[in-house]
């Protein structure tokens, strides 16, 4: 198995660019220090890039033309913003404030801008990214104050709002014949569309319209309608009982976001099914709550604050993860550079009732354990899993795993030797970690790290399993090997001291030139196949593969003109009912 040898979070950001902009990658070797992968991961693009913001001049800061600075700009929210944050006070990068950066003068950044840092700032002119000039105007660039991004509140929500379809002209039963539980809603990364494909027959259903680079779809309590989330905080929702599932609502929450989802609880504090949605933005830093029949926003409440342990303020602290919880009427809202978990009761909207949960910076993706009682989410730059009580509303551990932990929502399976375990990947390390979530029958393993297994390498984003299966599948499209990126392992949950089977995935695609990156192990409802993106750039033919989950043979390729940058798929049953 191969050791890592790139730097993972700046990779993922930086590879929604790179695959949009087709970017090599850079090269970085410590151990503290941002891979290639994690960079590109990172500089993902914002959609910032196209906003007016008010600038200052900074006397003290090298001289720019105005049509200089707007293209710095744009430059820098394209490539440098997932990284340096958008007010350039640092996240995964280091702070690029003008007090720091006049005092590395021109000629000091210019060199670091071209060829790059071992702690994993990409060689941006040596890989061919930038040329001289455009190494010259960032280098100026950054001694000027940050220009800020306007505000988005509550007037300018309402004017993005649309009903496209008003709650009392909808169907009152389903009114087509698709099995909409194994419906699968696959991002189209590059064309601002879903494609919403029908489970049992493999065909492609609708292409709907979405928000800039869409993100992620998570599906309503009841089931009957998808909410999507572009990377210009555009939420759609899909109702899927129309004759023709589309659009029936939209609006955008902010200039920026990742995360959607909707109201789950149902108990002795009401029934909350359908009744609330809710999203998360990177800019403003903010989550909004709706209406969860039309979108509706109804309250914003911000996320600037202080950030756990130092308890220094923080401008920016972005909205990662949302999930609904099922004990309590209550959104489990990650927020990123803070380091806290906020447990938002939605019972009574104008009395807003937050507990505020202090774990570990940044907190990214994660999921549910099988009892759906503890949340499970990646603080990837402190190396944890921060493991959240929502029942009890507490912090229940903290476990320490390997380099930047990338779950997506994880995998749960019953381990032979040590009871149920949550599973992560890392972008930062070839290992899969398998952490003990049974505090009661299985006390001594609960929240500790009870085996590590052996991946193919680095890069990796999302890992599955299904309660009828007895594989885990891990991908790692991250990966620099095209080999590795391309390709899936598989283990034997019955047996896993045993090597994965690892799977040719893009091979099987049939593809011809590309990254073919091999991203996401979904479900079927039924929990017989997995599906997969085989992901290449916007001009570049894609593909989803069908796998069969106990024979791991190819039971089907799907390829279609429309499926352009296909990424995240989400089967909508699986997503409804938090299986993985
Ligand atoms: Fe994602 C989930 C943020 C890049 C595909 N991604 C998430 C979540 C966050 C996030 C906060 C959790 C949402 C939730 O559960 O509520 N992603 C970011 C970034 O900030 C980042 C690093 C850079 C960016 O500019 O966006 C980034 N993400 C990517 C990609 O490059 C991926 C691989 C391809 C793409 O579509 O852009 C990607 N992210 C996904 C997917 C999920 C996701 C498929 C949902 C996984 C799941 O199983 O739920």
């Amino acid at each position: 198995m191969k050791a890592l040898k790139f730097n993972p979070l700046a990779t993922y950001a930086a590879l929604a660019a790179a695959l949009m902009l087709a970017a090599p990658l850079a090269q970085a070797q410590d151990k503290k220090a941002v891979t290639p992968a994690e960079m590109n991961y990172q500089a993902g693009g914002s959609p910032l890039a196209a906003e007016p913001m008010y600038q200052s001049s900074n006397p003290k800061a090298p001289a720019m033309t105005v049509a200089e600075f707007e293209s710095a700009r744009k430059i820098y929210f394209e490539r440098c913003a997932g990284c340096h944050g958008v007010l350039r006070k640092g996240a995964t990068g280091k702070p690029l404030t003008p007090d720091l950066t006049q005092a590395k003068g021109t000629d000091y950044l210019k060199v670091f801008i071209a060829y790059g840092s071992p702690a994993g700032m990409p060689n941006w002119m040596t890989s061919g990214e930038m040329d001289e000039k455009t190494v010259d105007l960032m280098a100026r660039y950054i001694q000027h104050d940050a220009p800020v991004p306007p505000e988005f509140g509550m007037a300018q929500m309402k004017q993005t709002w649309k009903v496209i379809v008003p709650p009392a002209q909808r169907p009152t039963k389903k009114m087509n014949n698709f099995n909409i539980e194994n419906i699968f809603s696959t991002t189209l990364r590059d064309t601002g569309e879903v494609a919403l494909i029908d489970g049992d027959t493999k065909k492609i259903i609708n292409i709907v319209k979405t928000g800039y680079a869409v993100h992620i779809s998570r599906t309503s309590a009841s089931g009957r309608y998808l909410f999507v989330i572009g990377r210009d905080a555009k939420i759609n929702m899909i109702d899927l009982w129309m004759p023709m599932p589309d659009n029936v609502a939209e609006v955008r929450i902010g200039l920026e976001a990742r995360s959607v989802d909707t109201s789950k609880y149902k108990g002795k504090e009401g029934d909350f099914t359908d009744k609330l949605a809710i999203a998360g933005a990177y800019w403003p830093p903010q989550y909004v709550i709706m209406k969860g029949d039309t979108l509706e926003p109804m309250k914003i409440v911000s996320t600037r604050g202080m950030v756990v342990g130092t308890q220094e303020y923080h401008p920016e602290p972005r909205v990662a993860s949302i999930v609904a919880s099922h004990f309590k009427p209550e959104f489990v809202v990650n927020v990123k550079e803070t380091g806290k978990t906020l447990m938002v009761d939605y019972s009574n909207l104008d009395a807003l009732k937050v507990t505020e949960i202090g774990s570990a910076p940044f907190l990214h993706d994660g999921g549910w354990d099988s009892t759906k009682r503890y949340f499970m989410v990646a603080a990837n730059n402190s190396n944890k899993i921060s493991v959240i009580d929502a029942k009890e509303g507490k912090l229940a551990a903290l476990v320490d795993v390997g380099k930047i932990p990338h779950p997506g929502r994880g995998a749960n399976f019953i381990h032979p030797k040590f009871g149920p375990v949550w599973a992560t990947g890392h972008l930062g390390s070839e290992k899969i970690a398998l952490i003990g979530t049974d505090p009661v029958k299985h006390k001594n393993n609960a929240w500790k790290v009870v085996q590590y297994l052996e991946g193919q390498g680095g890069g990796n984003l999302f890992i599955k399993t299904h309660p009828k299966s007895k594989n885990l599948w891990v991908d790692t499209p991250l990966n620099p090997e095209a080999k590795i990126a391309q390709s899936i392992a598989v283990y034997d949950i019955n047996n896993l001291d045993k090597k994965p089977e690892v799977l040719p995935i893009a091979e099987w695609a049939k593809l011809g030139e590309g990254a073919k990156r091999v991203v996401q192990p979904e479900y079927n409802k039924a929990g017989d196949e997995v599906w997969f993106a085989v992901w290449s750039a916007k001009n570049q033919e894609s593909a989803l593969v069908v796998v069969d989950d106990k024979t791991k043979k190819l039971k089907a390729v799907i390829k279609d003109p429309l499926l352009i940058t296909p990424t995240g798929h989400f089967n909508v049953y699986n997503t409804q009912h938090d299986v993985y």
